[in-house]
């Protein structure tokens, strides 16, 4: 099983959408392995970004997502990460396709809502940068006995 790490961004939270855009995710069958509160500061945020750091919204990028609490979560299903970022949308809301978070939800590139990894590597990398391996939580939920029949 893949795993993905999701971002709900400081618009979400601000804007009270944050039940709703997980709750799109769940709805994919994506199972919630660890969620966590926190606002991020200035030296996670660069890491978490690194791959931006030389493209010129960087400093714009690191200012926003650490102006407020965000929400973090470790999503794990079946092509976690492409069934996240399709539900997630294109990067910006006005070119994402109708039906995503971010077409539907999202104001502009930087109020975009949630970030999704985009690799199982920056997912590892991105995944650790956040959760300690223990705050992975392993268990069944009864949709997966249902759909498995075990
Ligand atoms: P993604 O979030 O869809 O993976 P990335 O290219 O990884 O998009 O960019 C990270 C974030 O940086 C985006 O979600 C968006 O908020 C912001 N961003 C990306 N490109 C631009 C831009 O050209 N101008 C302003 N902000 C941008
Ligand atoms: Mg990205």
């Amino acid at each position: 099983m893949e795993k993905t790490l999701i971002l709900v961004k400081p618009d979400g939270v601000q804007r009270c959408l944050a039940g709703k855009i997980i709750s799109r995710l769940e709805r994919r069958g994506l199972k919630i392995i660890a969620l966590k509160m926190l606002q991020m500061d200035r030296a996670l945020a660069e890491r978490h970004y690194a791959v931006h750091t030389d493209k010129p919204f960087f400093n714009d990028l690191v200012k926003f997502i650490t102006s407020g609490p965000i929400i973090a979560a470790v999503l794990e299903g079946e092509k976690a990460i492409e069934s996240t970022r399709q539900t997630m949308g294109a990067t910006d809301p006005k070119k994402a396709a109708p039906g995503t978070i971010r077409a539907d939800l999202g104001i502009d590139m930087e109020h975009n809502l949630i970030h999704g990894s985009d690799s199982p590597e920056n997912a590892q990398k991105e995944i650790s940068l956040f959760f300690k391996p223990e705050e992975l939580l392993n268990y069944t939920r009864d949709i997966d006995r249902w759909l498995t029949g075990s």
